[in-house]
């Protein structure tokens, strides 16, 4: 957390204004009760209803033994429940940890165990996968199992009900939610955000895409990753007034549909699915006149397409350069656009402190290419129950070491160039190289695994395993190594593009695998 010294700079600028995430809610639905906050399919819900459902619930947690300070699992899809579980959460001041509906077996047992979790949030069926299955092999009776639908042996979320009571607000300084690291060795990283410093995070964002009561934002990436919760994504949106409309998938078919039904005007992409949205619009006869901006963030975009957003897709584009740890950069909506088709913006706050360093962590020449080190008022100073870690993610005076290399441009924006940590960066995805390498060591053919990005038209990267097999043992071919990693419960992103055996594999001077060569002997 931040030095008293730190917290009184924030607070005496003005970023931290000692609001909680659920006062956020409260304050809109007490200035406009009756706007629509919420659209998901047929359900829609005023500010007044929202809130109110919120309050329900927080009620019937707490009956049921949650309290403030339980850490909470959340895997929720784009639904209306997910904003009402939040805001239950959030008011009685127990923790949503925020894991992507993409996960399975080997990423949740962490992130219960991890957490020490007092319950796990799940729906009963999504993307044809049933999530009580899951449940059944991560939580034991300690991990009361909440179910969005029909609970099968656990609890239903509509159940969880009761008459609101009055409940303490809980400190603005203390952690709010956490939000799952993407670019991090090992094992994914919690992010502990607190109310100050998130309610910062999505007011400064909603203010930088024009976000008011007019705003119509469609919720088409996943809402549990930061760029869809609060860039400014739904919590911005419900901050302004706006509406939210959750999207079940961000296929042109869906999104589309929902952007002519409900005006859509905002809404935010990765790389790769702008590009999909841009062949799409060809075909697809349906009025997107509406949308006036379309951020895309997550991974590095393209100048060509995006020139192309304008012209095509009829809209202004925001390119955003983000990450859950805290920093934000975005083109601003006045910025020329050539500063907007090539740059990834510039620092949300005024106070974003920026470096830019060699490898020896000096600072290089203005204009340089170097590490992005970063230090702010909602950045993190450290991963939640991680010291080891923490003592290399951080410099002694309290940068996030991101481990992207970025340029900086005289007028502040950046350009990434590209990044030092050992992350796939699959059209916004992060594949954490080491965790799924030390899922492929466990493959009883496999002696040595080295999971390496290679360049892709569509996602930016793909990823290829790169195998060395142990003596006498047959190479298994890339059915079979999925198949086998999806046995262990990972996720579906993280599970190899490609597969290359190779007899020895090239190293580097310190010994250490040379990712660089193996990709560069790829045909
Ligand atoms: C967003 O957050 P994360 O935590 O999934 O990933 C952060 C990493 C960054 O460190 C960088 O390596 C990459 O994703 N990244 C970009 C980028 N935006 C993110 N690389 C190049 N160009 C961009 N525009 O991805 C995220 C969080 C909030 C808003 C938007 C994205």
């Amino acid at each position: 957390m931040w030095s008293e010294e730190f917290a009184a700079r924030y607070r005496e600028r003005g970023y931290w204004t000692g609001t909680t995430l659920g006062e956020v809610l409260r304050g809109a639905a007490a200035r406009h009760p009756a706007r629509t906050a919420l659209v998901d399919g047929d359900t829609r819900l005023t500010y007044a209803e929202l809130d109110a459902l919120a309050n329900r619930r927080a009620a019937g947690l707490r009956r049921r033994g949650l309290a403030a300070g339980d850490n909470v699992v959340v895997q929720l899809a784009n639904t209306a429940e997910f904003l009402v579980t939040t805001f239950a959460l959030l008011r009685l001041g127990a923790r949503p940890v925020y894991a992507l509906p993409a996960h399975r077996r080997s990423e949740i047992s962490y992130l219960v165990a991890h957490s020490g979790a007092a319950a796990y949030v799940i729906p009963d069926r999504h993307a044809g996968f049933d999530f009580r299955v899951l449940a059944g092999e991560v939580a034991d009776d300690s991990v009361r199992v909440l179910v969005d639908g029909d609970p099968g042996p656990y609890t239903a979320l509509a159940d969880v009900d009761a008459d609101p009571v009055d409940l303490p607000e809980p400190d603005p300084s203390s952690v709010a939610l956490f939000l799952l690291s993407g670019g991090t060795t090992g094992l994914p990283k919690l992010i502990p955000r607190t109310h100050d410093d998130y309610a910062y995070n999505l007011r400064a964002s909603a203010e930088v895409t024009g976000m008011d009561a007019e705003t119509v934002y469609l919720a088409a990436l996943p809402v549990s990753h930061n760029f869809a919760l609060a860039c400014p994504g739904v919590l911005g949106t419900l901050y302004a007034g706006g509406t939210v409309v959750m999207a079940p998938s961000p296929s042109p078919a869906d999104a589309f549909a929902l952007i002519e039904r409900e005006g859509v005007t905002v809404t935010a992409l990765v790389p790769s699915l702008a590009l999909l949205w841009l062949e799409a619009v060809k075909a697809v006869r349906r009025d997107l006149s509406s949308l006036r901006l379309l951020q895309v963030g997550g991974a590095r975009l393209a100048e060509e397409p995006a020139r192309r957003i304008r012209p095509e897709l009829g809209c202004a584009l925001q390119q955003v350069f983000g990450m859950a740890e805290g920093l934000l950069n975005y083109t601003r909506l006045d910025d020329p656009e050539d500063v907007v088709a090539t740059t990834q913006g510039r620092p949300l706050c005024e106070d974003d402190e920026i470096r830019i360093v060699d490898s020896e962590g000096a600072e290089v020449a203005p204009g340089g290419i170097g590490e992005l080190l970063t230090r702010g008022p909602y950045t993190l100073r450290g991963y939640y129950r991680a010291e080891e870690h923490n003592a290399r993610s951080f410099t002694p005076d309290g940068f996030y070491v991101t481990g992207d290399l970025v340029r900086r441009l005289p007028t502040g924006h950046l350009v990434v160039e590209g990044r030092v940590k050992d992350v796939i960066n699959r059209g916004g995805e992060k594949v954490p190289t080491e965790e799924v390498e030390d899922h492929l060591m466990t493959h009883p053919a496999v002696r040595e695994a080295a999971l390496v990005g290679v360049p892709d038209p569509m996602l930016g990267e793909r990823s290829c395993a790169f195998l060395r097999v142990r003596d006498g043992e047959r190479a298994p071919a890339l059915r079979e190594l999925t198949a086998y990693l999806r046995e262990r419960g990972l996720a579906d992103y993280k599970l190899p593009d490609r597969v290359e055996v190779r007899a020895e594999f090239p190293y580097t001077a310190v010994g250490k695998v040379s990712k660089k060569a193996l990709v560069e002997g790829l045909s």
